[in-house]
């Protein structure tokens, strides 16, 4: 995974470095800290916990004993579907004063998507983004990132197998939760020989797909599969079924007594029926309306999503709208379905 894509939107002002200059770059800092994107996901948080335990082995650099902090971008604990994974703990942002000698962020193409973790990076005397989407903005001092990759962590897998640095069994399993999560079980349009490489040598390390499986798709809480069944009863369709629509808002979850994880695969599941080339689920966060889209049959809704100001993958991509609602689904529903209608007829 050392070769660069440069992203279309990536500002020529950010230096690109690669695999090897981003390792010279961590071992020459002290201080580090390591945020993923708001609402992390699994390639966020596996990627910044594998990412920590490479800065944090003796082996990478003898003799030094580095500080790595791993940020979330927001208040409150890390999401609890991924709580099984080992030393998941985080420290929130507001509790974070020090001032790092070096700021990663990992899957994080917008710094926008940093959230609360702001004033650290721009404490930070340098910042460097390693990442796979392709809407990268250039907000650091450095870049590193491949947008063909699956997600973050076989770009983190590969820095610790260029490192030289023995893999453990958690940094496996750490970049295994990514790679699984990022290609939806390896069936999204991301999904690529190197995710299956690289999680063949995660596996031959002591991963187990079936015990990982299990966590990440099969522990759902009752309340989790309450909001499903609110999701699926609120299912709008449009295009004679080809573009579906439904939400959940702060108060479906204030009343379910769930986070905000549990609507991490609820686009997946308005998607996967049968006909529907493009899903839409909007999702109340705190800084705004979130606009989530899946699509299929070649339709890039990652260029939709960058002309909303946000961005993601062609067949996953999503934006925040500052409007309640109503008034999103109203302005988003027909210019959907106009994009649908294009290009279907090219
Ligand atoms: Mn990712």
């Amino acid at each position: 995974m050392t070769d660069i894509t440069i992203p279309q939107t990536t500002s020529a002002t950010t230096p690109i470095v690669d695999a090897p200059q981003v390792l010279e770059l961590c071992k020459s800092a002290e201080k580090i800290a390591i945020c993923g994107h708001i609402n992390p996901d699994g390639d966020a948080l596996g990627s910044a916990l594998a990412l920590r335990n490479l800065l944090e082995s003796p082996e990478f650099s003898p003799g030094v004993d580095r500080q790595v902090t791993l940020l979330l971008g927001q208040d409150g604990s890390a999401p609890e579907l991924y709580d099984f994974l080992p030393n998941y703990h985080f420290i929130a942002a507001r509790n974070y004063t020090d001032t790092p000698d070096l700021f990663i962020c990992v899957d994080c193409p917008t710094l926008k998507r940093i959230g609360s973790s702001r004033d650290a990076f721009e404490r930070a005397a340098a910042t460097l983004v390693i990442d796979h989407h392709a809407n990268y903005e250039g907000y650091a001092d450095y870049y590193y990132g491949n947008c063909r990759a699956a997600a973050t962590g076989n770009l983190i897998w590969g820095l610790i197998r260029l490192s030289g640095v023995t893999p453990t069994r958690n940094m496996a399993l750490f970049c295994y939760v990514a790679i699984l999560t990022d290609t939806g079980r390896f069936s999204f349009q991301n999904t690529n020989a190197q995710a299956f490489a690289d999680a063949t040598e995660m596996v031959r390390l002591g991963v187990s797909p079936s015990d990982v499986a299990e966590m990440v798709y099969e522990s759902k809480s009752m309340a989790a599969l309450k909001l499903e069944a609110r999701l699926i009863e609120r299912m709008r369709f449009a295009l004679d079924g080809q573009l579906v629509c439904s939400y959940v808002t702060e108060q479906d979850l204030y009343e379910l007594g769930i986070g905000r994880d549990a609507t991490e695969g609820l686009p997946s599941i308005l998607r996967s029926i049968a006909g529907v080339k493009v899903a839409v689920l909007l999702r109340e966060e705190t800084d705004g309306l979130r606009v989530n889209l899946r699509s299929r049959c070649g339709i890039n809704v990652a260029d939709f999503a960058c002309a909303f100001g946000g961005g993601g993958h062609a067949g996953a991509a999503g934006f925040t709208l500052d409007m309640p609602l109503v008034e999103a689904e109203r302005s988003v529903i027909p210019e959907l379905e106009a994009l649908i209608s294009r290009t279907s007829s090219t």
